[in-house]
């Protein structure tokens, strides 16, 4: 055991010292930001607010702040449920289209000082980032930039105020490991418009919150995926061009923001924002609509199966509470992911490949570690890996990483199961990145032969893995 570990720690440690100078980067490459957050594949949402007790999915910013009171806040039940359903973190809107603040701010009227909750004294934002550090997970915030309360919305001082706002909550609370930026405007043709100072509102988080990566439809850091079910493209790419584009309804189409630009100028990957039930906030009438365990091992797979993160909204309810449906979903999603991931038939196997850079072994592939990667031939775009299990098994899941710190560089691949001396076509597909999750009819076999058909530039890889789990496509 011991030896095993300190093996794997060598390998480890010799990639993170040589093979990454010795692998040429190949267009945009993620920073060490987006690769801290592109790792922690799935955490959660949570819509919370007077909405809450309105039964509205957008608030006028007319509800009297008195509407906001729960009456069991329990933001460290909020990070239990998370850390127990293996979320790595919660986003939470500290203030949505309403303008609500859930924590006193100083610069709205509209807050929780203006509310019954703890007598005007409470503060949602405290409670969170404090359960949060307790129990392990990352705290990021939604500040709504579409404002329907604020007096100055629609006028040049709105930017100062939304800075300021920004610049109070960055310092006051725990460090954030992502700032949520939603491009959504429901004022109308009549209604205010305003001119959002993004420049400068950007230059301000990245001040405050250098280690955050910001969300909106074109980034700068994660992109909107286009959609609002879990769904990234087959074609994914983590590239985007964004010169031309605004946020909100200046963005590119919501095809492009779904599978990327193929060369696109900006490492900017996708993030799936999808709820759990069918509103972004609790209703009580939704408590028979919550996603089941399976429905959300669906869109897992049409998630982080496909390269994206998934942003997975758990809205709590008038209490202050996870409701029992959905926490007994998220622990069914947790078993049923634990489940289907637990045994990785491709461990072990023995790896042949087309050609090897010099100090890359094929081996590396089937070792367990994304970050240790193996190389073809620099010139090689094409290649074939062949693994032969230590035994025939039955499987019908394959997991494929890209090194992705060299650029994401699959354009295509298949994958084939020796049946009976003849090589039979299991599945294919266009880009892997990240992370690919793709099923198949179950096989049985001992050799899988994975040929990567196109490629930007020689492909990278970090992993391979086999599994059998139920079906989910
Ligand atoms: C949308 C918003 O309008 C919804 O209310 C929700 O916050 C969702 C995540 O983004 O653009």
């Amino acid at each position: 055991m011991l030896r095993t570990t300190i093996t794997t720690l060598l390998i480890v440690l010799t990639c993170m010292s040589g093979e990454a100078q010795l692998v040429e980067q190949v267009g945009p490459v993620p920073s060490t930001k987006q690769m801290k957050w592109q790792e922690m594949e799935y955490y959660f949402f949570m819509h919370f607010g007077p909405n809450t007790f309105s039964d509205l999915e957008w608030g006028t910013g007319k509800e009297a702040a008195g509407i906001f009171n729960p009456t069991a806040l329990d933001c460290r039940q909020w990070a239990r449920i998370a850390r127990d359903a293996g979320a790595k973190g919660i986003i939470i809107t500290a203030k949505h289209h309403d303008g609500f603040c859930l924590w006193p701010n100083q610069y709205s009227n509209y807050t929780v000082s203006e509310s019954p909750w703890k007598n005007g004294r409470g503060d949602v934002l405290k409670e969170l980032s404090d359960a949060c550090s307790s129990y392990g997970i990352k705290f990021g915030v939604y500040i709504s930039p579409w404002d329907r309360n604020h007096p100055d919305y629609g006028t040049d001082d709105y930017n100062n105020i939304y800075v300021r706002s920004m610049t109070q909550l960055l310092h006051n609370y725990d460090e954030i490991f992502e700032l949520w930026w939603d491009g959504a405007n429901g004022e109308g043709p009549n209604g205010k418009k305003q001119q959002y100072d993004f420049p400068r509102f950007e230059r301000t988080a990245r001040m405050l919150a250098p280690q955050a990566v910001i969300f909106s439809d074109i980034g700068p850091d994660i992109r909107w995926v286009g959609n609002e079910k879990g769904i990234a493209g087959t074609t994914n790419w983590s590239l985007l061009d964004t010169t031309g584009f605004s946020r909100g309804i200046g963005a590119p189409p919501n095809d492009t923001l779904n599978m990327g630009n193929i060369n696109g100028k900006n490492w900017i990957p996708a993030e799936c924002d999808v709820s759990i039930r069918p509103g972004w906030f609790w209703h009580a009438n939704e408590d028979s609509l919550v996603k089941s365990g399976k429905e959300l091992m669906k869109i897992y797979m049409t998630s982080v199966g496909r390269g994206a993160a998934l942003l997975l909204n758990v809205p709590p309810d008038r209490r202050g509470l996870i409701a029992a449906p959905d926490s007994a979903s998220l622990m069914a999603f947790k078993d049923l992911r634990e489940a289907c991931f637990k045994t990785n038939l491709a461990q072990r196997s023995r790896v042949t490949v087309s050609s090897s850079r010099a100090g890359y072994l094929p081996s590396l592939l089937v070792d367990g570690f994304r970050f240790s990667h193996w190389a073809p031939l620099k010139d090689s775009l094409t290649c074939s890996i062949e693994l032969e299990l230590e035994t025939p098994k039955q499987f019908n899941t394959i997991m494929l990483q890209e090194y992705i710190e060299a650029g994401q560089r699959i354009e295509a691949f298949t994958v084939e199961a020796l049946n009976d001396s003849t090589w039979v076509p299991v599945t294919q597909g266009t880009t892997v990145g990240y992370k690919r999750i793709l099923q198949f009819p179950r096989q049985l076999t001992q050799k899988v032969r994975v040929s990567i058909t196109k490629a930007k530039a020689s492909p990278i890889l970090g992993e391979i893995q086999l599994f059998d789990c139920p079906d989910y496509q």
